[in-house]
């Protein structure tokens, strides 16, 4: 019998004052409408948009479940899926987290390199994407905000000896528009599941 691969999925519990996070919404509607589970073993994540604490969470999250996939999401304002290809070790932004902290020009980690490239088929990603009709574009920075703090620690983590994450992502996923259906940020999580299950060996 084969055993399934752990694959974790993160979201983002909401922020700037807005009622929910699509992030959230989306990782928990992929996971109960049983996307990919006849191959991999899913779970799901909310992680605070506190700088202190997201890290810790995501942290405890790899070590209990010993996943080896991780994909991160969250939302951005852009009308499409955004794929994050390098996470920079800079807090940097005028937003406030949900505690009230604002960081400007801090690295994230002392010691860590400038910028990680994350391991992840991001061009499959992209043909998938792209096969379902969904807008998506590549991009080089995901921002100064929690995204880039969360997928910071991840590469970070994913890079260290033996972490067992063989394949992280961080994906920014559109609003979403009133009344428009959630099928569409259902699918696009699978496409970025099953891109990163058809890589592992
Ligand atoms: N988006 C923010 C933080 C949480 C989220 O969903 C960002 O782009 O940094």
């Amino acid at each position: 019998m084969s055993v399934k691969s752990v694959v974790l999925l993160t979201g983002f519990e909401p922020f700037s004052g807005q009622p929910f996070n699509v992030s959230a919404e989306g990782i928990r509607l992929f996971c109960e409408s049983g996307g990919s589970a006849a191959r991999a073993e899913l779970s799901w994540r909310v992680l605070p948009v506190v700088y202190d604490e997201a890290p810790l969470r995501l942290r405890a999250a790899i070590d209990e479940l010993k996943p080896r996939v991780v994909i991160s999401l969250g939302i951005c304002d852009e009308p499409c899926y955004r794929i994050e290809r390098v996470a920079h070790n800079l807090d940097d932004t005028e937003a406030a987290d949900n505690r009230g902290e604002v960081r400007r020009a801090l690295r994230i980690i002392e010691d860590g390199p400038e910028s990680c490239a994350a391991p992840y088929p991001h061009a499959e990603l992209a043909r998938r994407l792209e096969e379902k009709g969904l807008p998506w574009r590549f991009s080089e920075s995901a921002g100064g905000f929690l995204c880039n703090h969360v997928f910071y620690h991840l590469c970070h983590r994913a890079a260290a000896p033996g972490s067992g994450v063989e394949s992280a992502a961080f994906l920014h996923v559109p609003p979403l528009g009133e009344g428009e259906e959630t099928g569409d940020l259902v699918d696009a999580i699978g496409c970025a599941v099953d891109a990163a299950l058809d890589s592992l060996s």
